[in-house]
């Protein structure tokens, strides 16, 4: 389904007077508004292939109907996003739940959508078809060096796929680890992953980054072979220079200060990659500001802060991804709620004003330096982040224009009640 020019600008028109009042109020104080809306209008967050369709739990799925059947319509409703929000214009995908058979095809397709193609994504953590070896024990980190020859072959293969579209980049989630005390041995389980990376690395295109994806624990209950960002800055800093830590902000242990992590993964010039989603309890994968909207721009605080210190690019220096499931929301409207959260908290984080900040903190002045940060916490920069969705010819109000157009319905019409997209 794609939306007409004139269906859009009919939606803007109807809220145009409502919007340009509170657009004016907000940035009537700002001095820097126009700088920040271009930053906001190139600021784009990929949506990866598995998100398309209900998520589910080890109890079970209930699916919303008219998920895409396959990796064509799939990006068609990346494309959909992307036209509504104007910042979706990125796609991350998953091999082998969505191998581009026709990658020329499959391009010109994205390319039709305005869309590109960020991090390919491998995957180890199970068992697919005809699959000669089992991943149960491990991938990459596995005893048995046949296993991890055959996991290297699929990562190998994951970058050919991603050459073929235009990807720059590789991500690597392990689930390997250990359920139980005496399973593994810690030290040889380590060195066998690094073998097996480097033989990856030695094989990247000299323009492509590696990142590799941390996670505290889940499927495996004891340890987690990649398990927290010290880990993965280890293999990253012994694999050389192509090679990035990736945050994901649902792979911490509770409570664990991120925005610390990003910060100083960026001092390290390690920082590759983000996947935003929310949590309260673990791994949850929720819609990303849903639970904690604080936490989302403190870590953009530190991301800007960081970045600038190094003097790079906000929009493409690092891999911007959605990593959430969506159990009992539409997915396509789950995904416009997260990109919409990440670009508040962006928008927020680009008002902090760092120079009076950076004065507070050399007389440690922490009143001060707090009432900085919550300042533009508080700001409500929803019509500055519409004003950046309008002016790249966005919708206003992308979820009421979704639903002003039926588009479920119409997804499932066409697609049928009963489909069921790729992913876990
Ligand atoms: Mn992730």
């Amino acid at each position: 389904m794609e939306i007409q020019t004139s269906i859009l600008e009919e939606h803007n028109k109807k809220w145009l007077s409502n919007h340009a009042r509170k657009f004016e109020q907000v940035s009537d104080e700002m001095a820097n508004v126009e700088s920040i809306l271009s930053k906001l209008i190139a600021f784009q967050i990929a949506i990866p292939s598995w998100a398309l369709g209900t998520g589910g739990t080890r109890f079970g799925r209930f699916p919303t109907g008219g998920e895409p059947r396959n990796l064509e319509e799939k990006i068609e409703d990346i494309g959909l996003i992307h036209a509504l929000n104007k910042s979706s214009g990125a796609v991350s995908l998953h091999i082998p739940w969505d191998i581009p058979e026709k990658p020329k095809h499959i391009k010109a397709l994205a390319v039709h959508h305005g869309l590109i193609f960020d991090a390919m994504n491998s995957n180890t953590f199970q068992d697919q078809k005809d699959q000669k070896l089992s991943y149960k024990f491990g991938s990459l980190q596995h005893v048995n060096r046949a296993v991890r020859d055959q996991a290297i072959a699929h990562n190998l293969d994951v970058i050919a796929h991603g050459q073929e579209l235009g990807s720059k980049s590789i991500t690597v989630w392990l689930a390997d680890g250990s359920c139980f005390p005496g399973q593994l041995n810690f030290r040889r389980a380590f060195q066998n992953t690094l073998e097996s990376l480097e033989q990856i690395y030695a094989k990247l295109p000299s323009d492509w980054k590696m990142l590799i994806e941390y996670k505290a624990f889940e499927p495996n209950f004891y340890s987690t072979t990649v398990g927290d960002w010290g880990q993965s800055l280890l293999y990253t800093s012994k694999l050389g220079s192509k090679a990035f830590t990736l945050v994901d902000l649902g792979h911490h242990l509770p409570n664990s200060n991120i925005e610390q992590i990003v910060s100083l993964l960026l001092m390290e010039s390690k920082l590759g990659g983000f996947h935003f989603n929310d949590s309260k309890y673990g791994d949850d994968d929720l819609t990303v500001g849903s639970i904690r909207p604080y936490q989302l721009f403190l870590i953009f605080n530190e991301l800007i802060e960081g970045m600038d210190a190094k003097g790079m690019n906000h929009a493409n220096d690092l891999a911007w991804m959605i990593d959430a499931s969506h159990n009992v929301k539409d997915p396509l409207e789950d995904l416009l709620q997260s990109v919409e959260a990440i670009k508040i908290a962006y928008a927020q984080a680009l008002l902090v004003d760092r120079k009076t900040l950076e004065e507070a903190q050399s007389v440690n002045d922490v009143t001060r330096a707090q009432e900085i940060l919550q300042h533009a916490f508080r700001t409500d920069v929803r019509s500055l982040v519409a004003e950046a969705r309008l002016r790249a010819n966005g919708a206003l109000h992308p979820i009421n224009l979704f639903r002003d157009l039926s588009v479920r319905s119409e997804l499932i019409k066409s697609r049928g009640l009963k489909t069921m997209a790729t992913g876990l």
